[in-house]
Formats: C-alpha cells, structure tokens, sequence
C-alpha cells in the first residue's frame, strides 16, 4: 500500500510537472543565413541554395553521393525526459532528379530511429511531421535531414529542404534552484534523512545501463564529517579588532587563499601561555582576546594579560567538507562512494561505469547530521537556451562576430572585478577571459585577437568607471566584456546608471557589451531560504533588464549556477576561497555562457 502510495505520487507528480512546462521551439531553420548553430553533416554535399525555397530566399540543397547513395545531414539537441517532439520541415524533390529516397527524422544519437516522415510527392513543396515521446529519457535526440537508400550511383540526386522546426512539449522540468529528480528513477528511490548520519532510500525502479532495475528500501551510513585539531599554532595577536573575513589575526589553518573560510569549530578556541600541556597561563575571551566566533580571526584586549607583541600559543578545530555520491549498479544495489575531504573545493566522486548517480550528499563545514538541506538528488542537466532568445543575443554581437569570421583584427577588453582578474583559476589560461578569448581563437583560427584584461580586484562599477576611458575606451575595443560581482552590493539605481553609462560609452566607439550575470557567492551571502539555491540578489535581475532595454547581449553565467543544485552540484565546492572566488569549473560556466553568442 505504501509503496503503490510512493509510485502514484511520483507519476501525478511528473504529470503535473508536465502540464506547466509550455510548448518550446528548439529548433528553427529557415537557411536564409550561415546556419546560427552547427549543423553535422557526413555523407553527400550540403550548401545553402537559392534555386529552391519553400518560405524566404534560401533552401538547403543536399546531394547526394555516389559510392552509397547517402546524404546526411544532421544537429544533437538536448531532450527532456518524458517530453513530447514534434518536427516538421518541407521538402522539394526535383522532378527531373535521379531516383533518392530523403526523409525526415529523429534519431538517438546511434541513429536509431524514433519517428520518421516519407514524402510522396515530387516537383512540388511538401511539408514532413513526425512526432515522439521521450519515454525512453534519451539526454539527446537527433534531427536527420537525410537519403539512405544506400544504392550505389545515386550521386548527384539533388533535393531542397527548408523551414526545419523543432518544438518541445511538457517533460520534466524544475523551477530554477529547486532540488532535482532524476530523469533515470521510473519511480520511488527517494532519498530521506533516517537520523543521525543515516539516510534512507524509498524502493523503487530506475533505468541503469538501459535497464529497468527494481531496488529494495536501503538505509545507508554516511562517514561522519571529518574536523581537524591543531594545538599550539604558535603567533602574535594583533589590537585589530577581528571582523568578518579579513580583519584581526588569522588562525593559519582557517586561512584559504587570501581571506579566511568559515570553517572554525565555533568555541573551540584555547590560547594559551606557553605551548604542550597544563602549564602556562589560559588566557580567557573577553579579558584576554576577543574572537567574532565564526571566521577563525582573533584580536588582543589592549587590557588583558597578553603583552603586546608577546607570542601566544592556540588550539582549535577546524571543519572539512566532503561530497559522497549515492549510486545504484546494473544489478539494483545502492551503494556510497565517499568523497575526500578538504577545506574547500571537495572533487565530486563519480559512479562507477555502467552505474547510476542517484544523489548526493553535501557534508559542509559543522554539519552534524543529515537533513534535507544535505540531500541533492541528481536531476536534468542544463537545457539549452530558447533558440529564438540565443538567436536575439546573438544578432548583439554581429559586428564583432563578422570580424572574426573574415579574419580581421578584432580588440577584446573584460572589465570587471577580481573574478575578471582571473581569481581563483589554478591557472592563468584557466581564468574565464583568457580561456574565452582562447576559444574563440580556436573557433576563429583566422582572426587576430588582441585581448586586454582590466579587471581589477576588489572593485565595483563605480569605482571602475572614472577610469574607463583610460582601462577599456583606449584600446577601441570591437568588444568589451562586463562582470562586477562586486556591485552585487550596490543599489539598483547605481548599478542601473553605471551599466548604463558604461554600455552607451562602448557603443559610441563603435564597440559591442557583454553583460555578464555574477555567479553565485558563498550561501552566508546569498540569505538562500529554505532548501533551494534560487537567485537572491535583485541585481542580476536589474543586470537583465539593462542587457534588454539597451540591446546588448547577456551572458547569464548566474542562471548557470542557479541550476547546479538541480543537477546534484552543491555549489559552493566550487568556491575555491569558500566566499566570493569560483574555482576552474567556475571560471569554465562563464566560457560556456559566452561562447554561446559565437
Ligand atoms: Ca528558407
């Protein structure tokens, strides 16, 4: 009864789910210019053409070849599980032509078909549908323009394809910063806190390696988090009174690269006289030294005991965190893989081949038992972003992107803060500018980039822009890349009147913005309520209305980060000074998001 309770709410749950997403187009190509996203293309010729067209100036011509009689022509693009497809496009077969046999279809990505359209006529246009449900949860599906007839002395057969659309209807789908579900449990396998370090999973069915696999209710034990005692760090207090995490004087093994992290055992601290055991005076808080408890910072009491300059001896705790993966094998076992432990940046473990990641488990710093808020299942991945709202962010940076594909000089400034500055890539071709202009270097191997980057660390927008002229309008960039975390704390009417000013000075060159959304800082500064990681900082929204009302492109890397805890990422890992910094898989979301508009 129970478990038929489970899977009935769980199916209402998907149905429900189903019904709010609204239809989607993911694709449509009318060729009437170079295609906006790749098309593959593997057997045959394929080329815009202005002999035929069904709607504007231009169809596809696709012929065929001879030694098979193939011609394929094909684009991936991301599914949804439990989302219905529909495709349609017009086709034109010559009268004339050499007998061919081209289809429309959508295919897994080792062409298996999924569903398929045949036409009937010739010498006229002919519109092709075809219609498929993921209930296979299949992550990609396939268009295929094609003829595989696979006759030999085929080639030459010529046929015209045009207005190719793709449209997406229902499927799972979550509201941004909620917890994911896995597009791979047909039903149950919830994951529940079970007391203490313990977590339960409801019985259920998944599909693993392809498989249906039924899995029994299993309560598992997660390693209780790792705390590390230092005694007798030897060091001199200073008088600066300790605030936050840069202020007073630091416990060295708080310290993270630069400011200090969260990671303190709060009350854990002991300072004393002389360092080892009994001995020596124990200097006391409130009389002696004073400490804000959480950041590992303490200052001397000018009028306590401790000598100024004296040195001092200290004990405390620190707190790791850690990620485990929960995981379900071909056979229906669950199993844990228990990440390794540090003070930040915890690698992620993966499940092993064949196996299925159901959750995680985020052990942050003090946690004591397992509760909701630990718990990420792993859900969808990314969708890709609405075609027709890439192809408006596209069309902003037409100028620039016309010059890199002639092969002409091409100037790109990234203003911004310290993350701009590159902190904390490991390395400085890992820093998201460098790594985008290497990218579309690698993409444009005929332009000549010359790349200036004015990020300056610790910096907002109103202390950047007095110095604009001078950092970013004097190189006369075609491009100008914007990205200040730091005006998260400005308030709207700053950040709308900086941004503003900055984007019309660019514009007056000549040049094409960039505004960049921040990504997401540690949760102590994103005041995250309840369970979710949705966007708190009315900024970003401000940042999207300026990118809108102006016209220049956005690069929504916030977005981006706002999805990882749907994915079953719990972002801050990948926070490398545990505040403020992302890490190399940080600095990469902010390359995927720009590169999008290339
Ligand atoms: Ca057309």
């Amino acid at each position: 009864m129970v478990r038929a309770t489970v899977l009935l709410v769980s199916v209402l749950a998907v149905i429900a789910l189903g019904e709010e997403a609204a239809p989607r187009t993911l694709l449509s190509e009318s060729f009437e210019s170079a295609p906006m996203a790749p098309w593959q293309h593997i057997w045959g010729e394929a080329a815009n053409s202005t002999e035929q067209s069904h709607e504007g100036r231009q169809s596809l011509k696709c012929t065929v070849e001879n030694k098979y009689g193939m011609s394929v022509h094909y684009r991936d693009l991301p599914a949804k599980a439990g989302a219905t497809y529909i495709l349609s496009a017009s086709l034109f077969i010559p009268w004339q032509d050499k007998t061919c046999f081209p289809q429309l279809q959508l295919c897994n990505v080792n062409w298996g078909v999924k569903a398929q359209a045949t036409p009937v006529e010739k010498g006229e246009w002919e519109n092709l549908r075809c219609r498929w449900t993921n209930t296979e949860n299949l992550k990609t599906i396939r268009v295929a323009l094609h003829d595989n007839c696979r006759q030999a002395g085929a080639g030459g057969a010529a046929y015209f394809w045009d207005d190719v659309e793709l449209t997406e209807e229902g499927g799972i789908s979550v509201t941004p910063g909620e917890r994911g579900q896995n597009p791979d449990v047909i039903s149950g396998l919830e994951v529940r806190p079970s007391g203490g370090m313990q977590v339960a999973v409801t019985a259920g069915k998944a599909r693993v390696l392809g498989r249906e696999v039924s899995v029994a209710e299993t309560t598992l034990d997660i390693a209780p988090p790792q705390m590390l005692g230092i005694t007798d760090e030897a060091t001199t207090l200073t008088d600066e009174v300790p605030v936050s995490f840069g202020k007073g004087t630091a416990l060295v093994q708080c310290l993270g690269s630069g400011p200090t992290l969260p990671c303190l055992e709060p009350g854990s601290i002991v300072v004393k006289e002389k360092p080892g055991g009994p001995g020596g005076l124990v200097y006391e808080q409130g009389r002696d030294w004073r400490t804000d408890g959480t950041w590992g910072r303490l200052g001397r009491l000018p009028e306590g005991r401790i000598q100024s300059g004296r040195k001092v001896y200290i004990d405390y705790r620190i707190h790791l965190m850690r990620v485990d993966t929960l995981c379900i094998d071909p056979t229906g076992r669950v199993s844990l893989r228990q990440g390794d432990s540090q003070r930040v940046c915890p690698s992620i473990p993966a499940a092993d081949y064949g196996s299925l990641a159901l959750c995680r488990i985020f052990i942050d710093y003090g946690c004591r038992a397992i509760t909701e808020k630990e718990i990420y299942p792993v859900g969808e991945d990314y969708p890709q972003p609405d075609v027709d709202f890439l192809s408006v962010q596209r069309a902003r940076v037409a100028k620039t992107r016309k010059k890199l594909e002639q092969g002409q000089d091409v100037t790109l400034v990234a203003w911004g803060d310290s993350v701009t500055a590159g902190g904390e890539a490991s390395r400085p071709e890992l820093r998201f500018a460098d790594a985008f202009v290497q990218a579309l270097r690698y993409k444009y191997p005929n332009a000549r980039i010359k790349f200036i980057n004015a990020g300056r660390g610790g910096w907002t927008t109103s202390r950047s822009l007095p110095l604009f002229a001078d950092d970013v309008l004097k190189y006369k960039p075609d491009l100008v890349t914007m990205e200040f975390v730091n005006d998260m704390g400005l308030d709207a009417q700053t950040v709308r009147r900086n941004w503003s000013e900055a984007i019309d000075r660019v514009r007056a060159i000549g040049g094409e913005s960039i505004v960049i959304t921040p990504h997401f800082e540690m949760p102590m500064r994103m005041n995250f309520p309840g369970n979710g990681t949705p966007e708190t900082r009315p900024n970003v929204e401000v940042l999207r209305k300026i990118s809108e009302e102006k016209q220049v492109a956005l690069a929504d890397a916030s977005k981006r980060w706002e999805h990882l805890i749907t994915e079953g990422i719990p972002y801050p890992v990948h926070l490398h000074n545990g505040i403020n910094h992302p890490d190399d898989f940080g600095h990469a979301l902010f390359v995927e998001e720009l590169m999008r508009l290339f």
